[in-house]
C-alpha cells in the first residue's frame, strides 16, 4: 500500500508498505555507484603494482594467515616458496581440505561464482587459464561493473621506489582511479625517512630544525603537484596522542596540518593498528589495539578549518567515534577497516552510525588489494546496508513518516559518494 503527498508541485509515492520498501531499498542499493574512498588496488599503468588473478588473490595476507593456523607448513617454508606454491597451499588447505567460512575465504568463493568459476575444484588449472586469457582493459571494467564502482583511491606512497619512477616518468592513471598521499614513511618512522630523504638529495636534521621542516613541506608539495591526490592519509598506532612530544608531533602539527589547510586537502587518519605484532608473518603480522579518542578531538578542535576523515580499527572505538563526529562537524567517520569488515560487525557499526550521526558518515571502503576483491567487499557489503537502512527506514515508517524512494536515493546517494566529495572538494570528477 503507498499513499501519495504533493511536494514541490511533483508527486511523491510514500513506501508505507514492508515489503516494497524492502524491494526499493534494496534496487536503490545495488544499483547506486560507489566512491571506493580507501584501497590499494591501482591500475594496469602502474605496471607490477597492479594486481589481479587468482594467485594474487589467494595470497592475500588475511588469507595466508588462516592458512597458516590450518596447515604445517612454517612461516619461514610458506616466504620460501613461490607465489604459485602459496596459492595451491592457500587453496588445498582452505578450500579443498577445509569449508571456507570465514569472511576472506568466502571472499574468494564470491569472486570465483561471479566469474562462473567452480569453487569446489580440486586445483587451480581452471581458475588460471580464465584469468589468463582476460584481456586486461576489458577486464578493468567488467570488474568496476561487477563491484558497481565508478571511482576508486589508491594508497600511494611517496617513499617507495617503484612508485616513485612511475609518477617521475609522468603516470596518467585511469581517471576512475584517484591518488592519496600516504605519510607513514614519513610520519611513523622518522628516521627511516630521513635517510629516504637523503637518498633523494634532501638532506635533512634528525632534530627538525626549521629548515628541515621547511624541506619536508616543500617534499609533500612537490607530491601533491605530481600525483594531485584526494587527500592525505596516515595509519596510526593504537597508542596514538595528540598532542605528543615526539617527532610525528611535530610534523603533523607544523608540515601536514599546514599542507591541509593550504592545499585544502583532507586529512585522513587510520588508528588502532599495531604494526608487527608477529614480525614472521610479515605483512600479515598486524594486529589492533584500542585508541584514546580523544587525541582525534583535541586534532579536529584546534584545527576546524582542515576536514578530517577517520576510521578505527578496534571494535570498542566505534561507539566513541561516532560520539566525536557528533562534536566535530570537521570529522567524517569512514569504512568498516580490515578486522571489522565482517558482516556480524559492519552490520552492528553501521546501525550506531545511522542510529548517531543519520546519512552523515561514509559507511564503507573496500580496502581491496587486488582487483577483483572489489567484487566480493562490495558484494558483501551491500546486503550489510540494506538491513541497517531497512531496519533504520522501518522504525522511522513505525514512528509515523514514511520516505519515498527518491528520498532513499538521495540518502545513499550521499553515502555512497556524496559525502565523499564533499569532503574532498572538486578532486572528484564523479557525477551521477
Ligand atoms: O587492510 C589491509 O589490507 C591492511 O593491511 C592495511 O593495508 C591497512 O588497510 C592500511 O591501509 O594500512
Ligand atoms: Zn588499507
Amino acid at each position: 500500500m503507498t499513499t501519495t503527498l504533493t511536494r514541490n508541485q511533483t508527486e511523491t509515492e510514500l513506501l508505507t508498505d514492508r515489503v516494497e520498501l524492502r524491494r526499493q531499498i534494496e534496487t536503490v542499493v545495488n544499483t547506486t555507484p560507489v566512491i571506493d574512498v580507501h584501497t590499494h588496488v591501482f591500475p594496469p599503468e602502474f605496471d607490477e603494482m597492479f594486481r589481479f588473478g587468482i594467485d594474487e588473490l589467494l595470497t592475500y595476507h588475511y588469507l595466508i594467515v588462516e592458512t597458516l593456523r590450518s596447515s604445517d607448513v612454517s612461516c619461514d617454508h610458506f616466504w620460501r616458496m613461490t607465489r604459485t606454491e602459496q596459492a595451491d597451499l592457500v587453496w588445498k588447505s582452505l578450500f579443498v581440505d577445509n569449508t571456507p567460512l570465514s569472511e576472506a575465504a568466502r571472499g574468494i568463493v564470491s569472486i570465483l561464482d561471479a566469474f562462473g568459476l567452480d569453487s569446489r575444484a580440486p586445483n587451480l588449472r581452471e581458475a588460471r587459464a580464465f584469468f589468463g586469457d582476460q584481456n586486461i582493459s576489458e577486464h578493468v571494467d567488467r570488474v568496476f561493473d561487477m563491484a558497481c564502482l565508478k571511482e576508486i583511491v589508491m594508497t600511494n606512497d611517496p617513499f617507495d621506489e617503484l612508485e616513485t619512477q612511475l609518477w617521475d616518468g609522468g603516470a596518467n592513471p585511469d581517471p576512475r582511479f584517484h591518488a592519496s598521499l600516504r605519510l607513514d614513511g614519513l610520519l611513523n618512522d622518522w628516521e627511516g625517512a630521513a635517510r629516504r630523504l637523503a637518498c633523494q638529495d634532501i638532506s635533512v636534521d634528525a632534530g627538525l630544525g626549521r629548515v628541515t621542516l621547511v624541506k619536508v613541506r616543500n617534499f609533500l608539495d612537490g607530491w601533491i603537484e605530481r600525483m594531485n591526490p584526494v587527500y592525505m592519509a596516515v595509519s596510526l598506532p593504537d597508542s596514538f596522542r595528540f598532542p605528543d612530544t615526539d617527532a610525528r608531533d611535530r610534523l603533523i602539527r607544523e608540515v601536514v596540518l599546514p599542507t591541509a589547510r593550504e592545499h585544502s586537502l583532507a586529512f585522513v587518519l587510520m588508528v588502532g593498528v599495531r604494526r608487527a605484532v608477529n614480525p614472521a608473518l610479515r605483512i600479515a603480522g598486524d594486529g589492533m589495539g584500542h585508541a584514546d579518542m580523544s587525541a582525534l578531538e583535541r586534532m579536529c578542535a584546534q584545527n576546524p578549518d582542515v576536514r578530517f576523515l577517520a576510521t578505527y580499527l578496534s571494535r570498542e572505538n566505534q561507539h566513541e567515534l561516532c560520539v566525536s563526529a557528533r562534536k566535530f562537524s570537521n570529522l567524517m567517520p569512514f569504512g568498516c577497516w580490515w578486522f571489522l569488515n565482517n558482516p556480524s560487525l559492519t552490520s552492528e557499526i553501521t546501525m550506531q552510525r545511522l542510529e548517531l550521526l543519520g546519512p552523515g558518515f561514509i559507511p564503507q571502503h573496500s580496502d581491496a588489494r587486488v582487483l577483483e576483491h572489489l567484487i566480493y567487499k562490495w558484494r558483501h557489503w551491500r546486503p550489510v546496508f540494506i538491513e541497517s537502512l531497512f531496519e533504520a527506514y522501518g522504525r522511522l515508517l513505525g514512528s509515523g513518516r514514511a520516505v519515498s524512494r527518491e528520498e532513499i536515493i538521495r540518502d545513499v546517494s550521499r553515502m555512497s559518494s556524496g559525502n565523499f566529495r564533499d569532503w574532498v572538494g572538486s578532486q572528484v570528477s564523479y557525477t551521477e
